[in-house]
């Protein structure tokens, strides 16, 4: 039996008022599973709602059907309220009032809310998940949008098929999702094409923040606040820029430090190239993610955060080089 019926069973039984929510900060994984679910509940005639607590940002704002997406928290009372592609609901950063909660992700670890919750970490999205879901429902119910939202978190999260996630299956699941509508130089269009002066001038700022550490191993930039306000962007353009650190040969870990004045907290986005696990390092500073990829937050000034987070990541180094000794 598939490991995903039961939540099946559960929104098919569902009948009152269903909040389908992605995490805040969204990414192409967490909106196009969200909007994937939701298009599809409303076919098959479900109260649906698909929320966020944050607006869509321009860079996602091509998906179809995005909006849809409501900012969240309302006044609602869900039957059930499901997120996506995130540790827990403390991830949707809003309060959600429902009778019933359950989980779809890739993370390894997080909060559980029961039987319903589907979580395979070896899956490369989430979206992944939310498709076999659907074939496990109705696959012919999965249109040219709900493929398409579900092709974008799949391709953006193995990095259009460059991650050490990317295998035979998730081509497999790829050529599935074209086949039934997802269009692949479009979705790439859409993201690679798609850049505002204002963010080409926030990346020329923070690229002027880069820093190496342990004789290379260790690259990282700093998103100041005040990048945003001189440049015109908003937080949202900060994803992804840590990739630039993460671009120098001979680095193993890459961060990026970003400053969240108005929640009083750095947010640490790590990158491994995959021999150290940064997923460890990320919960040693009470965080989380992949071991290739993991975030925490962390709070004080920013001298005293990044010493933190140096000792953090140095400590992960260290790890990686005793067990390699063994
Ligand atoms: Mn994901």
């Amino acid at each position: 039996m598939q490991e995903c019926i039961p939540i099946v069973e559960l929104l098919k039984e569902e009948t009152g008022p269903i909040l389908i929510a992605s995490h805040e900060n969204p990414d192409a994984d967490t909106l196009g599973s969200a909007l994937a679910l939701y298009l599809f509940l409303k076919k098959k005639g479900k109260k649906v709602f698909v929320g966020c607590k944050d607006s869509v940002p321009h860079f996602l704002d091509f998906l179809p059907e995005s909006q849809e997406v409501i900012k969240l928290p309302i006044e609602e009372v869900f039957g059930l309220a499901l997120v996506v592609d995130a540790s827990g609901f403390s991830r949707v950063n809003a309060p959600i009032r429902a009778f019933k909660r359950a989980r779809i992700d890739h993370h390894i670890g997080g909060e559980f809310y029961g039987e319903y919750d589907y979580i395979d970490p070896e899956a490369p999205s989430t979206t992944a998940l939310v498709y076999k879901l659907l074939c496990a429902w109705d696959r012919s119910a999965i249109d040219e949008d709900i493929a398409e939202n579900l092709y974008a978190g799949l391709a953006t999260d193995t990095g259009f098929f460059k991650y050490s996630n990317t295998t035979a299956e998730t081509f497999e699941l790829a050529k599935e999702l074209v086949e039934l509508g997802a269009k692949p130089h479009w979705t790439y269009i859409n993201f690679a094409e798609r850049e505002s002066i204002n963010k080409l001038r926030l990346i020329s700022k923070v690229l002027e923040t880069l820093s190496l550490e342990e004789e290379g191993l260790v690259a990282g930039i700093t998103i100041f606040d005040r990048f945003f306000k001189e440049t015109g962007c908003q937080y949202a353009d900060s994803e992804g820029l840590v990739n630039y650190p993460r671009s120098l040969e001979g680095v193993e870990v890459a961060y990026a430090l970003i400053e969240k004045p108005e929640e009083g907290v750095w947010k640490v986005s790590l990158r491994s190239k995959g021999k150290v696990d940064v997923a460890k390092i990320a919960e040693s500073l009470g965080g989380g993610g992949h071991k290739y990829a993991s975030g925490c937050k962390i709070k004080g000034s920013y001298e005293d955060v990044k010493k933190r987070l140096l000792t953090a990541i140095r400590e992960g180094l260290i790890e990686k080089v005793v067990s390699q000794g063994a």
